[in-house]
């Protein structure tokens, strides 16, 4: 490795970020970029080991794929933003990541805080324009960790601890920013000092564990509700053996990832409401809001279990689920000590074994409820539902020959009819909805897993907050053929539906004109990909789809370009 004495400042950062494991700096780069520019030619030259830095014409979509980078490989990634502006731009992409639990080092620039009269300082307008008092206040409530570089010689310092906070349990966003002045300054040449911090991962004690075990061994009505994956492919086959040993039930209430196969006997669907009434005991899987409180009768007592980095999600002002015990910890390495502590316990044969057949009628009944319903969505225009079973056969025909799939919904196809059986097979948006993020997190997990097939399937409003042009730039321009499917039913349903229930009885249900829903006349989608060179194409009739899906992956596989299917879409009335 070559010497980054004498180098920019800027150039350093880079540096730093390799030997932190950093693999990306998404960027969108301003007038706080010369030193980094010209920093990066040099280390480059130099032949440093450095991240790639990858250009990204909208802030949201950076945020966004170093958000999807990191669900596919469970590595944090950097994003390098331009100023206030930039960084405000970003904002909802934090927003998204701290919801999600996703840590990443975001940067931007500070403008320069001197007038004159030193190296870097203010020029033209643009200088005093973008100042503030508190650049930072644009994302601290998204932050765990915030700070200012304030002389270069604490590159190394700022970013192992900037670095090590992000990666400890609860995981997060952290924000560093960066002062053109001291961009500018020379680098020590230190930055390639081992690194010696490391993140922290709280465990429950032995004594939490065998409670936990205990309290679910001894259930009558034991039920699982879980909404994050089960954090690793050895927690996810772990899990679903436990389920089956101890025929307890698991519910994927608004799943942002499955943790069991969906086709699992012991997998109950996505509505906890029938399940949740009869429980005695409840284990919480790292879930922010594990049931509808106006919807479910939890018997007075029934004992919750919260499991999670954060059981109590301490950064959400209002949460009072009930967490009778609560044990802290990553979901996989938790989940397992868990069901370790469970083989521990007397297991009671005859009331498993009845459990398992009552379990395994009702999920059985409610899968099929699920599929004849899926299957008449089969029209002109068609449901998400049809899609999303579609979609599922077709990857389960793709895993048949070996390839692995992940499918991004943001408002796009339903996990019920799609049904995953893969760890990854499934990434939901996060609970903060920050629209915009399904697209591009799609274009950060093909990165991380090139041979992947991607699915980014979406509303056509999702889409259009996507930055659609930028996200069909990028995946041109880097190579990522992944499958964009816009379940396009020309409006923002999701908003018409919410006044529908809430005022069930209201003027929402019985117009044909609802206000501030309507996405119509609709763009011609096919054309903003194509100005991509993606393959495209309309779908309008149910019975097509499967072949136009099937044409989809050939061109993705083969071709190795990006597609979009423009999907015709039946509006909804909410339930
Ligand atoms: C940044 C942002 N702005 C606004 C919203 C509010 N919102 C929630 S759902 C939704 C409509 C989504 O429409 P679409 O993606 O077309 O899905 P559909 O419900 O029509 O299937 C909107 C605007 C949001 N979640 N995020
Ligand atoms: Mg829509």
């Amino acid at each position: 490795m070559g010497s980054t004495a004498g180098m920019t400042a800027g150039a350093a950062l880079f540096v730093r970020l390799k030997a932190l494991g950093v693999d990306y700096v998404f960027a969108n780069s301003g007038t706080d970029f010369p030193p980094i520019i010209e920093g990066l030619i040099e280390a480059r030259r130099r032949g440093l080991d450095l991240p790639i830095p990858v250009t990204v014409p909208h802030e949201h979509a950076a945020v966004s794929m170093a958000h999807g980078y990191y669900q596919m490989t469970g590595r944090a990634q950097a994003v390098m933003l331009h100023t206030n502006v930039g960084l405000a731009n970003a904002a909802t992409g934090a927003i998204n990541a701290a919801c999600d639990q996703v840590p990443m080092i975001l940067m931007s620039g500070r403008t320069p805080v001197t007038e004159g009269g030193r190296f870097g300082a203010r020029t033209v307008p643009i200088g005093w324009g973008q100042e503030m008092f508190d650049q930072t206040a644009l994302v601290r409530e998204a932050v765990k960790w915030e700070y200012e570089l304030k002389v270069p010689e604490q590159i190394c310092d700022l970013l192992d601890r900037a670095h090590a906070i992000a990666n400890s349990t609860p995981k997060g966003p952290v924000y560093l920013s960066l002062p053109r002045e001291v961009l500018c300054e020379q680098t020590p040449a230190r930055v390639s000092a081992p690194v010696r911090l490391t993140p922290v991962q709280p465990a429950p004690t032995p004594d939490a564990l065998e409670q936990a075990a205990r309290m679910l061994a001894g259930a009558r009505n034991p039920v699982i509700v879980s909404q994050r994956g089960a954090g690793s492919e050895a927690a996810f086959r772990a899990l679903s053996g436990f389920l089956t040993n101890w025929a307890v039930p698991l519910c994927h209430y608004w799943p942002n990832q499955v943790s069991v196969p969906m086709d699992h006997p012991m997998q109950v669907g996505t509505d906890p409401a029938p399940w949740l009434e009869q429980a005695d005991v409840v284990l919480v899987i790292n879930a922010l809001a594990p049931w509808w409180p106006d919807r479910v009768s939890l018997p007075e007592t029934a004992r919750v279990i919260q499991l999670g980095p954060d059981p109590l999600h301490s950064r959400t002002p209002v949460r009072n689920f009930p967490a009778d015990l609560t044990l802290p910890g990553e979901i996989a390495p938790t989940v397992l000590a868990l069901i370790a502590a469970m083989d521990q316990q007397h297991r009671d044969a005859d009331l498993i074994a009845s459990r398992r057949a009552r379990v395994m009628q009702r999920a059985d009944k409610m899968r099929a409820a699920s599929t004849a319903r899926a299957e008449q969505g089969n029209g002109a225009p068609m449901t998400k539902e049809w899609v999303s079973l579609c979609l599922g056969r077709a990857i389960r025909a793709q895993a048949i020959k070996g390839r692995t799939a992940t499918v991004f919904h943001e408002l796009g196809c339903p996990i019920e009819a799609l049904g995953t059986d893969q760890h990854l097979g499934y990434v939901q948006e996060p609970y903060s909805g920050g629209l915009g993020w399904g697209l591009p997190a799609a274009l950060g997990a093909q990165l991380a897993d090139p041979d992947r097939l991607i699915f980014a399937t979406m509303g056509d409003g999702s889409y259009m907050f996507a930055n659609p042009t930028v996200c069909h730039m990028l995946a041109e321009g880097l190579g990522l053929p992944i499958i964009t499917l816009i379940l396009n039913n020309e409006e923002w349903g999701a908003v018409r539906k919410s006044a529908e229930g809430l005022y069930p009885h209201g003027q929402a249900r019985l117009s044909n004109d609802v206000p501030l829903t309507s996405l119509r006349p609709s763009p011609d989608f096919t054309l903003t990909a194509l100005a991509s060179r993606a393959y495209s194409e309309t779908v309008t009739d149910g019975a097509d789809l499967p072949d136009a899906l099937e044409r989809a992956i050939d061109v993705a596989t083969r071709q190795r370009r990006q597609v979009l299917l423009n999907i015709a879409i039946a509006r909804e009335t909410a339930p």
